[in-house]
């Protein structure tokens, strides 16, 4: 898994339990050198993270580039999300950020969706196992205060209405069965099987 995102980790093994692999991150390979994350769209990037990994380490590489798209700021903070509030990756600071910009703005006008593409990209270049990339999209409403102590990101500020929880008012099994990355991964799961041979 092209990621360093402990999160993203446990969410990805835990939704690929039933495959019989086994999974590594970056953090088993600190040798990796990190990829600039300089796409346009999600895809983009995850394409770029996937390839990159693969590459640098002869193993098949799944990695996931994802965000947020809030309505009202245009799509922001979309690619930029782990950045929103500068480098750093804080959470805490890219909500704080992101309800000062929903400042004002009235319950009805804060629909966002988090947005998920994630990559398969093969080593071997064998024929066939050109990269491959899938979606999935989870929509919800932005709170004007964080909400649960679950999850990460903007999990706290995500209101995903069907269940009327934020995503970090969920459990990581309930979590793992709607969200964006779930959706994605549920999309790439059958082009994982057939790589994977059956
Ligand atoms: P890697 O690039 O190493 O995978 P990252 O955290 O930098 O880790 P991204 O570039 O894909 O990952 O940025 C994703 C950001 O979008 C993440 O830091 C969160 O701010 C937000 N995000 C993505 N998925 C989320 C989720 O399920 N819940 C809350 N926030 C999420």
């Amino acid at each position: 898994m092209a990621t360093r995102n402990p999160n993203k980790v446990r969410e990805l093994q835990h939704l690929l339990a039933d495959l019989a692999v086994e999974v590594l991150s970056l953090a088993d390979r600190p040798d990796v050198p990190e990829v600039v994350e300089d796409g346009d769209t999600f895809a983009a990037n995850a394409v770029k993270k996937a390839s990159a990994v693969a590459a640098a380490t002869r193993l098949p590489a799944l990695a996931d580039d994802s965000g947020l798209e809030v309505e009202a700021l245009h799509g922001q903070p979309g690619v930029q999300s782990a950045r929103y509030a500068g480098a750093g990756h804080d959470d805490a600071a890219n909500n704080h950020k992101l309800l000062a910009a929903l400042a004002g703005v009235p319950p009805t006008r804060r629909t966002a969706r988090f947005r998920c593409a994630i990559a398969l990209a093969d080593p071997t270049g064998r024929p066939g196992a050109a990269v491959e990339v899938r979606e999935g999209t989870c929509e919800g409403v932005i709170l004007d205060a964080p909400r649960g102590q679950n999850g990460f990101g903007y999990d706290p500020l995500f209101l995903y209405p069907e269940l009327g929880r934020t995503f970090a008012e969920l459990t990581l099994e309930e979590k793992s069965r709607l969200s964006h990355r779930a959706r994605a991964l549920s999309a790439m799961l059958p082009v994982l099987r057939e790589y994977l041979g059956g």
